[in-house]
């Protein structure tokens, strides 16, 4: 955490090649959370990694997990993986029958809980949920790759889950997926996020280490904080 602020770095965005490096990296620079994104080719396009990768990952680095899956039905997929109390696992709400009945289940048996949302997805259909979960995660992209342009309307999103919890009285944190840059953090941080999901746009960048990326995510987020 850096002044209030919970970062998250997105696995699927590390050097693959220097992953055991990497994680060190991401523990000696005090990221809070892995986001391990999993993708069933179905809800998203494309596949991220399997269960084989994730729990290896997991008794390799200390990190707490941030699991988003991007799946349909996610319940199919759970016992997959190995969850944490600490760990935090996320599911769509458009990829829910039953998305009260989810929450519950994994509040009650896994890890604390999120519910995320595509960008063209209102907030409306939060209203009945917004009580029991620990994350609102909005995609600032569409799901499926790393790489891609901000949808800019979701910045008033922000604001309006903001809005949302303010008027409910809760406490839980609005996570940014997608995009989120060093240009686009000021941003995103005054619209009201509380915690980033770091890709290639910020965190992972060919020209240059962990360090200096976390360097610079730190001064982007002291032009707000
Ligand atoms: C996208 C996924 C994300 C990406 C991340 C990429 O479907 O949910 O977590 O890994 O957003 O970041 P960037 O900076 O490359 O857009
Ligand atoms: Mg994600």
């Amino acid at each position: 955490m850096y002044k209030g602020i919970t970062l998250s770095a997105s696995l699927m965005c590390v050097n693959w090649l220097e992953l055991k490096t990497q994680l060190k990296d991401l523990e000696a620079n005090y990221i809070d959370y892995l986001h391990i994104d999993i993708i069933d080719g179905l809800f998203a396009p494309d596949f991220t990694m399997g269960s084989s990768i994730t729990n290896l990952v997991n008794k390799k680095c200390c990190l707490k997990s941030d699991f988003h899956l991007m799946a349909e039905e996610p319940s199919r997929l759970y016992n997959a993986f190995n969850f944490r109390k600490v760990d935090r696992l996320t599911i769509h709400q458009e990829a829910c029958r039953n998305l009260h009945r989810d929450i519950v289940n994994i509040k009650k048996n896994y890890c604390e809980v999120g519910v995320a949302l595509c960008p063209g997805t209102n907030i409306e259909t939060l209203e009945y949920i917004i009580e029991d979960v620990n994350v609102v995660l909005l995609m600032t992209v569409d799901p499926g790759y790393m790489g891609q342009p901000l949808v800019p309307q979701v910045l008033k999103k922000i604001q309006k889950v903001v809005n949302l919890r303010r008027e409910f009285s809760l406490d839980f944190n609005i996570a940014v997926d997608g995009n989120v840059s060093i240009e686009n953090i000021p941003k995103m941080i005054e619209c009201g996020a509380d915690t980033l999901v770091l890709g290639t746009s910020s965190l992972f960048k060919d020209n240059q280490t962990i360090s200096q990326s976390v360097a610079d995510i730190h001064s982007a987020i002291d032009l707000v904080k």
